[in-house]
């Protein structure tokens, strides 16, 4: 399965309409109460090049699952409700509304991305406070009995905690190792790792006064921003894909929000794309940068991280410059990694391991 990334804002945002642009699903707008769940498949030029030379029966790209989540809303607790959906995530897209319309329904008085942040990054607090309250119950009764680790966790999480009352999220708050490792099992929904988008009508509006304040909020905590045309965007997506092209020129766009989310996502989530070829399947996986080669060799079988011996690389680049596998080899230039080698972007990999585990 690829990672998972959840759309999540204020409703009426634009989630939906968004979700339909990015994953061509079609789904009404109008039921807010539901979860749609979609898998995007990752276009790579590079998987084309592989099928050309392997001709394998079957190809498999790496994927992205997108969920669209609820609106959230400030202070109903609908943030404990939607909180089970939004831990499953590895990443948000953070949907805010830069739109005026007087048709669409608003949250507040008036438009308002600042307001539209805070309220969702409370909630998210008010979800992690209430989680983080109770593993500190749990672990009151192993300070009692002196557990050492315990005690440091208590002290970990207190200090999270204590920050979260100040409206500071995990995410921005420099945890260190040691206060991640303790918090790990959280699974905070406020450490995540946020990638806003701004809802906008028009291109003509990227540069509006919501957008630029949303620019200002996403700079100030060095996270992204992406501008999407949801509604126009959402519209292409039923064409063809030449007329899609044409479409986007139309509306002023090179590439498509889906292109201009998947590369956003990788930067924010530090993804890496690495490649099993063979006459049978030719096909992506997706692990984190500075994943070590059992960790990706697990992402293909279980097994193979559990008995890895070794793994043995192609890098995708060599591979296309001498022409074939035997032509690599004979030029020196594959090479055998341990267990400490982290899977590089373009490896393709052979993995050695005992079945036995
Ligand atoms: N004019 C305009 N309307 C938009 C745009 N994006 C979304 N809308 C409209 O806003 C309304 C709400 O959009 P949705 O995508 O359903 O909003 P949502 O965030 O999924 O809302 P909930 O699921 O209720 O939380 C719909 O009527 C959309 O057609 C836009 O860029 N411009
Ligand atoms: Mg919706």
């Amino acid at each position: 399965m690829g990672l998972c990334c959840g759309l999540v804002g204020l409703p009426s945002c634009g989630k939906t309409v968004i979700f339909n642009a990015i994953t061509a699903a079609g789904v009404s707008s109008y039921n807010g109460s539901k979860m749609n769940r979609a898998v995007i498949n990752i276009p790579d030029q590079r998987i084309n090049k592989l099928v050309d030379m392997y001709h394998p029966q079957k190809t498999v790209p790496a994927t992205l699952d997108v969920v669209d989540i609820p609106g959230l809303k400030r202070g109903d607790g609908q943030g404990f409700r939607l909180l089970g959906h939004i831990k499953d995530v590895e990443a948000l897209l953070h949907v805010v509304r830069c739109f005026e319309d007087e048709n669409v329904l608003s949250e507040h008085a008036r438009i308002d991305p600042v307001w539209d942040v805070d309220t969702v990054n409370l909630e998210l607090m008010a979800a992690d406070s209430n989680t983080l309250l109770n593993k500190l119950n749990r672990l009151a009764k192993k300070v009692r009995a002196g557990d050492k680790d315990a005690i440091r966790d208590v002290s970990n999480c207190e200090k999270v905690y204590a920050a979260i009352q100040e409206g500071i999220p995990a995410r921005k708050q420099n945890l260190n190792a040691k206060e991640l490792f303790s918090i790990r099992e959280c699974n905070l929904v406020s450490l995540k790792p946020v990638l806003y988008i701004a809802n906008i009508k028009s291109i003509e509006d990227a540069n509006n006064n919501h957008v630029t304040a949303l620019r200002e909020i996403a700079h100030g905590e060095g996270a992204e921003i992406i501008i999407i045309c949801g509604k126009d965007e959402a519209d292409i997506t039923q064409f063809g894909i030449n007329e899609q092209q044409e479409f986007l020129k139309d509306l002023g766009l090179k590439e498509s929000s889906v292109e201009r989310l998947l590369s956003a996502a990788y930067e924010i989530l530090g993804l890496v794309n690495f490649f099993t070829t063979g006459e049978d399947e030719v096909r992506a996986w997706t692990c984190l940068r500075g994943d070590k080669a059992p960790v990706a060799a697990g992402k293909i079988h279980t097994d193979m991280e559990k008995g890895f011996i070794r793994m043995e690389i192609i890098p995708y680049e060599d591979l296309i410059e001498l022409g074939s596998e035997a032509a690599v080899a004979k030029a020196g230039r594959q090479r055998i990694e341990g267990r400490e080698y982290e899977v590089q972007e373009g490896d393709i990999v052979v993995v050695r391991f005992n079945r036995k585990g």
